[in-house]
């Protein structure tokens, strides 16, 4: 799934190189292994918030590159009739938004339903660093700690909010801000999923068991651009996030394993872009 996503994302961005795609993209590049940790500890009846850098979300939910590159494309077979595009996705529960911070309060509402009228389920949302300017956020954070809603807050800090790196717009901490609001948090700087799932596993669990809401900051990193061409990163910064990139490591420590799984996906992700593409416009409304 690692590099599914990783195929499919770059395969996107020579798409949108080619003139085939028009709009925008917010690929996930370097950040793969988080929605791929996180998703093992889902189930379906958990709700899934994600944002605009969604895609790896969704595919780690439901390993669909099929509907979602036709939907980012606007042809036959896109799963939200090709209106949603890139960063406006809604599939049973799962929903992504464009607008940062606008997924935590209507998070927090579905939460306490679930807390209500499905008990043990779980609303789960993702947002960057950048994102905590926002002051729902807050309000968010605040009511989900009074009434102890089982809201996973996953928090993909990867340094840099399009061009502001996050030192420039955040004071204090992720971890600071939770427990401003009694809020526990897990900070994780690994990249190794069956680690990161260990690590979560038990805090999962007990939100289910107890409702409360649970910050989970990952130090991440964003290979890519914000978007498409638009980096403001030094060439010296990009080669560093570059060093870290998760993809290199995973290369090196399981090298067969990995080249065999690179190869499938990529031939994988490249028989749909051709499919897809050949695919007519899918002119329909969500069903
Ligand atoms: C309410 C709102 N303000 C501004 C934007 C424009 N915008 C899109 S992405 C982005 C940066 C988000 O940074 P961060 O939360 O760190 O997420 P990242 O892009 O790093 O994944 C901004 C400002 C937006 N989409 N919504
Ligand atoms: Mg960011």
């Amino acid at each position: 799934m690692l590099l599914t996503i990783r195929a499919f994302e770059l395969a996107l961005l020579r798409l949108f190189e080619r003139g085939a795609v028009s709009g925008t993209t917010h690929t996930c590049l370097g950040q793969e292994y988080v929605p791929v940790a996180v998703s093992s500890l889902l189930t379906t009846a958990d709700f899934v918030f994600s944002n605009h850098r969604g895609h790896g979300h969704y595919l780690a939910r439901y390993d669909d590159p099929e509907g979602l590159l036709a939907e980012i494309m606007g042809r036959q077979g896109a799963v939200c009739g090709g209106v949603g595009g890139s960063q406006h996705i809604l599939r049973d529960r799962y929903l992504s938004t464009g607008v940062q911070g606008e997924s935590l309060p209507v998070a927090a509402g579905v939460a306490l339903h679930l807390r209500t009228a499905e008990p043990g389920r779980l609303a789960c949302t993702y947002i960057g660093d950048g994102t905590w300017g926002e002051g729902s956020v807050y309000e968010a954070l605040n009511i989900a700690s009074l009434w102890r809603l089982p809201l996973l807050l996953v928090v993909e800090n990867n340094g840099i909010a399009q061009s502001t790196p996050t030192p420039a717009h955040m004071a204090g901490t992720v971890a600071g801000r939770a427990a401003a609001f009694d809020v526990p948090s897990l900070t994780i700087i690994s990249d190794d999923v069956t680690l990161i799932r260990d690590l979560l596993g038990d805090r999962v669990r007990a939100m289910r068991a107890d409702p409360h809401p649970l910050v989970v900051e990952f130090v991440t990193r964003r290979v890519g651009p914000h978007s498409k061409g638009d980096d403001s990163r030094t060439r010296e910064q990009l080669a560093q996030v570059a060093d870290g990139d998760w993809a290199r490591r995973y290369a090196v420590r399981f090298p067969e394993q990995y080249a065999r799984a690179d190869a499938q996906a990529g031939a994988r992700i490249e028989a749909i872009v051709r499919d897809v593409s050949a695919r007519p416009p899918s002119g329909s409304v969500i069903s």
